[in-house]
């Protein structure tokens, strides 16, 4: 089947995209990458003809299997079709995307509902990395709605609750890539980090922004947005990704103090358009900078105390909170964040 394939919309956490079952696209990649282009309508900047959003965040697939690995419920593999060009790469994992995959599977029969809440134990096939979600099954069916919030969905939804663990060197190879909490490249301090996303965290004032801009006024910035650019391409090699030119990583988060009570403020660029809010990964990075002592982050992290450590990271919608758990080492053992998802449509997409 090439022009036409079951599939799921679904919100997850702050994005939206296209849930599939693998066996439901083809198995060669050319075709498969051909297909969910015709189907998102890239490369276009409207994606007029086709379902995508005309943005990043809403130009998202997954693609979901049972496992075969020990302990794991299902596989989920994580493709960013690009808006305006013919790319559809798997270089980075998605978060929020993540927040739909245990519900999908659980619809879709991969996984048996549980009476009250269902966990779902995830495999990451782009990282590695393993997440646990839970989700609410009352009668042994998923709830979607519910009294939890996130910033940057209106309303509320039944919670998503997902836990991280082995989150450090995900796509890089170890957590601090160059080896430092802290480089200069182009003339300007950075920590390149991967806590689960790889991420290049900047000072926002270094380059002459305050960082607490609307998402339209960063978007509108070229200069701004060509400094970023010259430095992530430096960073890519750096953090032993490649030639980064074509890829959706790292992503670019200036940083600047927190205005809301929370740990720091953050404009996230992933990489060429600033994030509504923030993707959930990238939050566990910049989280997990704040700890680096001397960094850039740290030094202007309001944090607390203790074994569990909460990061309110606050973004242009408003924060997300970041629960990490530590090691006695200082090291951070695991990451959980809340979510929530929406079913949006069942049916059969055409691609051709
Ligand atoms: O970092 C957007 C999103 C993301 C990624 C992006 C994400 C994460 O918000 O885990 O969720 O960084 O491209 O969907």
């Amino acid at each position: 089947m090439s022009d036409a394939a079951p599939c799921m919309w679904m919100r997850g956490g702050t994005s939206k995209g296209a849930y599939f079952l693998a066996q439901d696209l083809p198995g060669d990649i050319q075709a498969r990458d051909r297909f969910l282009l015709r189907m998102m309508g890239s490369p276009d900047p409207r994606q007029i003809d086709g379902m995508g959003g005309a943005d990043p965040l809403t130009s998202k697939v997954a693609i979901v299997k049972k496992s075969g690995r020990n302990g794991i419920d299902v596989d989920y593999l994580f493709l960013q079709v690009f808006v305006d060009q013919a790319i559809v790469t798997d270089a980075q994992t998605c978060g929020n995307i993540l927040a739909g995959v245990a519900p999908f599977a659980i619809e879709r029969g991969l996984v048996a509902a549980q009476k009250e809440t269902t966990e779902v134990r995830i495999y990451t096939e782009n990282t590695g990395q393993i997440a646990i979600s839970r989700v609410h099954t009352p009668n042994g069916v998923v709830q979607y709605a519910g009294d939890a919030k996130i910033d940057g969905v209106p309303g509320s939804a039944s919670p998503v609750l997902i836990n991280f663990t082995d989150t450090a060197g995900s796509s890089c190879g170890s957590l601090l890539p160059t080896g430092n909490s802290t480089d200069i490249i182009e003339g300007t301090e950075v920590t390149c980090i991967d806590n689960g996303m790889p991420v290049v965290i900047v000072r926002a004032q270094d380059l002459g922004v305050s960082g607490q801009e609307s998402r339209e006024q960063l978007d509108s910035d070229e200069k701004l947005k060509a400094r970023l650019e010259a430095i992530r391409l430096k960073a890519g090699p750096l953090m032993n990704l490649g030639d980064v030119t074509y890829k959706s990583v790292p992503k670019m988060t200036l940083i600047s103090p927190a205005m809301n009570g929370g740990a720091i403020a953050t404009r996230t660029f992933i990489p060429h358009r600033c994030h509504a809010s923030i993707g959930v990964l990238g939050a566990v990075s910049v989280a997990s900078a704040c700890l680096l002592p001397g960094s850039p982050a740290q030094q202007m992290a309001v944090l607390s105390e203790g074994k569990e450590l909460r990061l309110s990271v606050e973004h242009p919608t408003g924060e997300m909170t970041v629960v990490l758990s530590m090691n006695d080492d200082g090291s951070v053992a695991s990451a959980s964040i809340l979510r929530t998802a929406r079913k949006l449509m069942d049916g059969i997409v055409f691609g051709d």
